[in-house]
């Protein structure tokens, strides 16, 4: 250890600012330091350093900061997500966000933007500039230069600290953040309250310091949360108002500027530093947030440091592992992963604040599904790509040609019934972050499983006789009535396997939805003043379906499925109006008779990229 190194340790554990810093007897080439690192207003909160033992040169930072515990850290080395960025050589900074694990302070979900004026104010950014301040004057060494990275709420404090830079920061690589809670995270889509996920999450984080699970002493959690009945059940049983996050769900049932103060366009303007977006094409929590922060900054990206990267992955799947497969979907047995940490991760790091390698990064990558193949774009969505109707017709046939039908009779209908809603994913519905939970991988779930429910109507095509290739943006144009006066949209793009699939018999026939999403019908005019619907009236919804690189080869087919529920991870709606559905009763929830129109003049139909 370098004399000015033992001198600073010495100063820091004097100081009380060191916890512990590791004896030096392990073969490992990083050694671990723990400190308490002091924010501007007093609040001290809990880090891991990992510092190289033989530095050749000086070296960066590489920082995370996440509300699930930093103690577990393992040497860079041993673990899969930063193995190959060690042999670089950074120190790796792990840190426990305010009230969470070890840190002092007090947790706030997705805290919201401080109040410059007030010199004490504190947000993540504001955290993070203070622990990056930190990190230069007291650990020797350093080349004075950072990066943040992390996955989900880790990559929502990387965007949030690129959004309010200290000048040290160079480089952020934001994983999987969620961007807007109201329209297509974590907590809801399009206004849809995504129940299982709302409620277990905010056990997860505010039950206790540490995370925690519920214990719905069974395993099917489907049933429970039917049994559960109106929403307002959970306080009233169970939670008797003690999670503040949950508290907030119901007092805030619109998009209200709690949210809206919340969603990263409201605190973003442009690229600042260079920003790396990376996501899952099947990512069960936060698809849509890199997709949506990356099209957004684009608008603003004067200075080329917008960038993003699409995998064929469920939530963080990169980080760990091979990733040549995902739930039955097999990628041809290409390390998808690997390729991720060892091509581009490591690279946009290295080249940031190190200056190695040539600096050249590709706007936008995307390992396209059904080919399995890397692919890189000038720009995303790609402008190659044009936009392609494809219609839904009487008897379940979907096509690109227009229909001609008179609009009185042409539609499919079918009854939904909040008391029998669709499961989401095929049962047991494990608990969210239970043991051997299916959650992970559910968007990849065989959709067979539904497609002969009376609450679910289907449309295909005729066997491709040859490939069609989306890459883009998907959006589903709906034309739909209801009898009730209020209703949700579930729709879902699906690729259908060959009826007999000689490559793997068991994908025989299985339907992998490719996109999908709900939106609530409420909010059709305005997210922020939901309005009844009139019923029997057809009403037109345009539903982002969000992105998608994939082919579906010659031999599969293109479907389609509608239904209103999709239990437990959306929440039923009542199908009557009310102002507040967290405070529906339970006699308000009946059943609807809803009709998909698919004439001349109601021509629904999903807006296709469609790539040459
Ligand atoms: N999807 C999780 C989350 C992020 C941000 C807020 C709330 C939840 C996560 O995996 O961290």
């Amino acid at each position: 250890m370098a004399i000015k190194t033992i001198f600073i340790h010495l100063l820091l554990l004097l100081s009380g600012t060191i916890l512990f810093a590791q004896q030096d007897t392990t073969a490992d080439k990083y050694k671990r330091m723990e400190v308490m690192i002091p924010m501007r207003d007093g609040v001290k909160l809990h880090t891991i350093i990992y510092s190289p033992k033989y530095p050749t040169d000086k070296l960066p930072f590489l920082i995370t900061r996440t509300p699930y515990g930093v103690s577990s850290t393992r040497s860079p080395e041993k673990s899969d997500y930063t193995k190959e960025l060690s042999s670089d050589g950074y120190f790796f900074v792990a840190q426990d966000i305010r009230g969470r694990y070890l840190s002092e302070g007090k947790f706030e979900m997705t805290r919201v933007s401080r109040d410059k004026k007030a010199p004490k104010s504190i947000d993540e950014a504001s955290d993070t500039y203070d622990t990056i301040d930190w990190l230069l004057k007291n650990i020797p060494d350093n080349n004075g230069k950072a990066g943040i990275y992390g996955i989900s709420y880790d990559g929502w404090t990387s965007i949030i600290a690129a959004a309010d830079p200290h000048p040290a920061l160079k480089a952020a690589s934001e994983q999987a953040t969620p961007s807007d809670m109201f329209m297509n995270d974590d907590f809801h889509h399009n206004g849809a309250f995504r129940l299982s996920y709302g409620f277990e999450y905010s056990v997860l984080t505010e039950a206790a310091k540490t995370d925690s699970l519920y214990d719905f002493g069974e395993y099917d959690t489907y049933d429970w949360y039917l049994r559960l009945g109106p929403l307002s059940n959970i306080n009233k049983m169970y939670a008797h108002s003690s999670l503040p996050t949950w508290n907030n769900f119901i007092a805030h049932p619109n998009y209200d500027a709690f949210w809206q103060k919340q969603a990263l366009a409201y605190r973003l303007d442009y690229p600042r530093i260079p920003i790396q977006h990376v996501g899952g094409w099947w990512d069960e929590e936060d698809m849509v947030g890199p997709q949506d922060v990356y099209r957004r900054l684009e608008k603003r990206d004067s200075s080329n440091r917008n960038f993003i990267v699409m995998g064929p992955w469920l939530h963080g799947q990169w980080a760990n592992g091979t990733g040549k497969s995902l739930g039955n979907i097999k990628f041809d047995d290409q390390p998808t992963a690997t390729y991720f940490r060892e091509q581009i991760q490591a690279k946009w790091f290295a080249w940031y604040l190190k200056g190695k390698g040539d600096g050249k990064f590709a706007e936008a990558i995307s390992f396209q599904t059904g080919s399995n193949q890397w692919k890189t774009y000038t720009a995303w969505p790609p402008k190659e790509s044009v936009t392609k109707n494809i219609y839904f017709h009487a008897n379940g046939k979907l096509s690109f040609e227009k229909p001609t039908a008179a609009e009185t009779k042409a539609y499919d209908s079918y009854v939904s019934d909040p008391a029998k809603p669709v499961p989401y994913r095929v049962r047991p519905i494990e608990e969210t972050y239970g043991t051997n939970s299916r959650w992970y991988y559910w968007l990849t779930d065989n959709q067979r499983f539904v497609d002969n429910r009376p609450d679910v109507v289907q449309w295909q095509t005729d066997t491709l006789t040859e490939d069609v290739t989306i890459t883009g943006n998907v959006l589903a144009k709906l034309f739909a009535s209801t009898s009730g006066t209020d209703a949700d949209w579930v729709v879902k793009l699906i690729d259908v396997y060959p009826k007999f699939y000689k490559k793997e018999l068991k994908m025989s026939g299985y339907e992998l939805m490719i996109s999908s999403d709900i939106f609530r019908a409420r909010f059709r005019n305005s997210f922020s003043k939901p309005e009844p619907l009139i019923p029997g009236k057809v009403e037109a919804y345009a539903i982002d379906l969000h992105g998608a690189d994939h082919v579906f080869k010659k031999g599969h087919r293109i479907m389609v499925q509608v239904q209103s529920t999709w239990f437990p991870i959306y929440d039923r709606n009542p199908q009557k109006f009310v102002p507040n559905i967290y405070e529906a009763k339970e006699s308000d929830y009946q059943t609807a008779t809803q009709k998909i129109y698919h004439s001349a003049k109601f021509a629904s139909c999903i807006e296709l990229p469609v790539n040459k």
